[in-house]
């Protein structure tokens, strides 16, 4: 059987694999605090073998498969995805806390994934290039070979089908490293890859922790490419590893994203916009948008509307399907903890919080949405990502220093602008410095079809579109001399 309810293994070869050194980690259920399974606790052998598995079959049976042979299986992938949505959401939802509702629509998004690069795998071609008399010169994409994909915790069946469903589109063989804290949802995915076909080695997982099995991956010489999605620390690490072995990185390493709201805005379409960027998952999202400035003429009333809605917000056990789940551990819970006692020390002021419910577990990694006004733009409240539900306020007079305070950040990963004149739309899609600009709406990461990635500590290289195509290939310029 390739999945067992309460023991995982790797996933390596289309097999169940218990790990090299016989260890496992346990796995919390951050609902309860309590532990309700046990994954393997993978090691650099671990990686060996799933890195020479990855290569066996870039050289056999996958590499050579044909693009539209490739994008077939990811379609046949995405509809069985999409059968076992269900299945998938639960499992998610136990291991990062999320409500239900959320975690069936990420197992929605990674079929949907494999749908966008099922139809992409066999549109993606090199060009001819003009040149001096006598010569043809063309452009070839080549799969990079092997690629490791180190996933977050955040959203996991998310990040993993940008990922994977694009390089595997391209022709790659992959080793994923998922999150200790999340890894049960891509192990059954996994599992459901190989019962629509598709041919062992293409994909493989190993579990276990990021100094060990995902430190072993970033510095494997077997690996051709390496996609980390993460802490900003964490990324510089991985992308020193993979520089040791030549290894081009794609980093996605989150953000501190604001949103303007001018007075001319629609306010009534931008309210329940900003709430749900920064409490959808817990605020635990790379492009939460947890920054939103707001021009002096509507500041209070604005402030009065969010503070109503703060008040009403409720966090609870992932199975009850409220605002809010809890965060995904204990670490998340205490950071969150670090921020606000720094808040109440630095004076800034509390403009509402939601509630936790009396019958969620005492032993639960719950947080309170949290809402304060007037941060100053020196406070780390204002300068760091917090990773959880508390949403930094301060206003603004002019769009000079709307815009100083929106890129006067290290970060620069989504931004939002809600105003209705033209004009400044164009401004400031031109003038913030982010991956993405969102007018009169806030993508909060969604968007399959839309390239995503960021500037500054937010990373480089770009996920999802047909844009991380490009990423997951190589460019080989043959230049023939005919005469
Ligand atoms: O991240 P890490 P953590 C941010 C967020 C959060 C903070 C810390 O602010 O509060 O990071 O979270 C693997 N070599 N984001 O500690 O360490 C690890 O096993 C190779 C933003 O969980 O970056 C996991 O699979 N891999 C973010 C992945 O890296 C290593 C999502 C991310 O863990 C490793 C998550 C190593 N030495 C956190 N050490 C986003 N951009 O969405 C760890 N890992």
């Amino acid at each position: 059987m390739l999945h067992n309810p309460m023991r995982f293994a790797h996933f390596i070869d289309n097999e169940t694999v218990p790990a090299d050194g016989g260890e496992s980690l346990p796995v919390v259920d951050p609902s309860t605090g309590a532990v309700f399974a046990q994954i393997a606790r993978g090691t650099a052998g671990d990686i060996d073998r799933a890195v020479a598995a990855a290569r066996a079959a870039y050289r056999g049976p996958w590499g050579r498969l044909s693009a539209t042979e490739r994008g077939r299986l990811l379609r046949r992938w995405a509809d069985a995805v999409e059968a076992h949505a269900d299945e998938l959401a639960q499992l998610e939802s136990q291991d990062t806390g999320k409500p239900l509702k959320q975690a069936r629509a990420d197992a929605i998004a990674l079929a949907r994934y494999f749908e966008f690069y099922a139809g992409a795998a066999d549109k993606l071609h090199g060009q001819t290039i003009p040149y001096q008399d006598g010569y043809t010169v063309l452009t070839i994409r080549e799969p990079h070979g092997v690629t490791g994909h180190i996933v977050p915790w955040n959203y996991p069946m998310q990040i993993f089908g940008r990922s994977v469903g694009a390089a595997l589109a391209a022709g790659n063989a992959c080793v994923v490293k998922p999150a200790e804290d999340a890894c049960l949802s891509l192990l059954r995915a996994a599992s459901l890859a190989a019962s629509v076909g598709l041919p062992a080695g293409a994909l493989n997982i190993v579990t276990g922790l990021g100094p060990e099995a995902g430190q072993a991956l970033a510095e494997h010489p077997g690996i051709d490419h390496i996609s980390f999605t993460g802490s900003t620390e964490t990324g510089k690490r991985v992308a020193i590893a993979a520089a040791q072995h030549h290894c081009p990185v794609t980093l996605e390493l989150g953000g501190k994203s604001p949103q303007l709201v001018f007075a001319d805005a629609d306010v009534d379409a931008a309210l329940p916009v900003l709430v749900n960027a920064i409490i959808q998952n817990c605020g635990q999202t790379c492009s939460a948008g947890s920054r939103v400035l707001v021009e002096r003429a509507i500041y209070e009333p604005l402030l009065d509307r969010l503070a109503e809605r703060f008040a009403a917000l409720r966090a609870g056990p992932a199975s009850m399907d409220l605002d809010l789940g809890p965060l995904v551990n204990r670490k998340q819970q205490q950071r969150v903890w670090d921020f606000l006692s720094d808040a109440q020390a630095g004076g800034v002021p509390l403009m509402a919080q939601g509630e936790i419910v009396e019958d969620a577990p005492a032993e639960g990694f719950y947080q309170a949405p949290v809402l304060l006004r007037d941060v100053p733009a020196s406070h780390r409240l204002w300068q760091d990502e917090v990773f959880g539900p508390v949403l930094a306020v301060q206003v603004f007079d002019d769009e000079d220093e709307a815009l100083a305070l929106a890129n006067g950040t290290a970060y620069g990963l989504v931004a939002g602008v809600w105003t209705r004149d033209g004009g400044r739309q164009m401004r400031f899609a031109r003038r913030l410095h982010s991956g993405q600009v969102f007018v009169n709406n806030y993508g909060a990461g969604g968007g399959v079809e839309l390239p995503f990635g960021g500037v500054k500590a937010s990373g480089y290289g770009r996920e999802k579109g047909f844009e991380a195509l490009y990423g997951f290939t190589t460019l080989k310029t043959v230049a023939i001399r005919h005469g």
